[in-house]
């Protein structure tokens, strides 16, 4: 019994309990699965992992406890836009890893019950359907965190960037400013296209950051919680606007001061420069939280 070995021991690796209620060996393999941490209030959140199928598979559902609805979601540039859409069902090809990350496939948890807490676990059950049509179905507990763990792809700015491992990594030193500019590099910084992060607007716990990388730009509405500051929200000029903010989950006073703030510390910026942080359209939620709560995901269709 190599095989049913094999898969005990991976899915003990990936540190969760597996019980596969079909024929154990047409199991699919699950590795380094975790959901997104969210704050008080917020409704949706990402669920991310690697999946290789023994025999071609489909990822047909998905469900927890703790969303009333979950779905496969699929995310795509289009242009400068990153939009997101439920598919019916994952292609998984025999013995092919199929990953789920950050701005790729992912489960998207919505109509949360409660905040997810890290280093808690949520309950995740997985269908898949293999080429004859018999469905198995996979129950996991999924740890969650704020950022992608160890041996997790985390995603990128733009989707390209891979894997960067940055989840364990220490929280930055120095000011405000030097942190967000931190963070912001940490997760986008590459050799061939150097992330620059300027102006930082900081207002209490939330902060505007104009990013410039590539012959691109936009905006980043930073948010700091007890884990320290964490990219929020990906956009162009909403950023600047204190409506848009407003639908971010900001007050109202505070989105005004921060908008006016943003415009002052833009204000002796050249204007190709101010086209380049308008250049980002639409509106990307990042986290801590995953995205389907901000406002402009147009293609979002519950
Ligand atoms: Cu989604």
């Amino acid at each position: 019994m190599t095989f049913s070995r094999w898969t005990l021991s991976a899915a003990l690796a990936a540190g969760l309990s597996v019980l596969a209620s079909g024929a154990f060996a047409q199991a699919v393999d699950v590795q380094n699965a975790w959901a997104r941490a969210t704050v008080q209030g917020q409704k949706a959140t990402g669920a991310f992992m690697t999946l290789t199928a023994p025999s071609a598979s489909k990822l047909v559902s998905v469900s927890s406890p703790v969303a009333g609805v979950a779905e496969v979601h699929e995310m795509k540039m289009e242009g400068d836009v990153m939009k997101m859409r439920a598919i019916p069902g994952l292609d998984l090809p025999a013995g092919k890893a199929v990953e789920l990350k950050p701005g790729g496939y992912h489960v998207m948890l919505m109509d949360l019950k409660l905040p997810l807490q890290k280093d808690t676990t949520i309950p995740l059950t997985l269908t898949f359907k293999d080429a004859k049509g018999v469905e198995t179905k996979k129950e996991l507990k999924v740890p969650v965190s704020q950022t992608a763990p160890a041996g997790a792809t985390a995603g990128g700015m733009h989707g390209d960037h891979g894997a960067k491992g940055h989840g364990a990594a220490p929280a930055p030193k120095g000011s405000d400013s030097e942190q967000i500019a931190a963070v912001m590099k940490k997760q986008f910084d590459r050799p061939d296209a150097p992330l620059s992060v300027a102006p930082v607007t900081v207002l209490g716990n939330y902060a505007v950051a104009g990013w410039i990388q590539g012959g691109k730009g936009g905006r980043a509405l930073m948010q700091k919680d007890a884990n320290g500051w964490f990219i929020s929200v990906c956009a162009g000029d909403g950023l600047k606007d204190a409506k848009v903010l407003q639908t971010t989950g900001m007050p109202a006073d505070h989105a005004a001061k921060l908008a006016t703030a943003v415009k002052a510390a833009e204000a002796k910026l050249s204007k190709d420069q101010l086209a380049l942080f308008a250049s980002f359209e639409g509106m990307l939620k990042v986290g801590p939280a995953g995205h389907g709560a901000a406002a402009g995901h147009g293609e979002h269709k519950h």
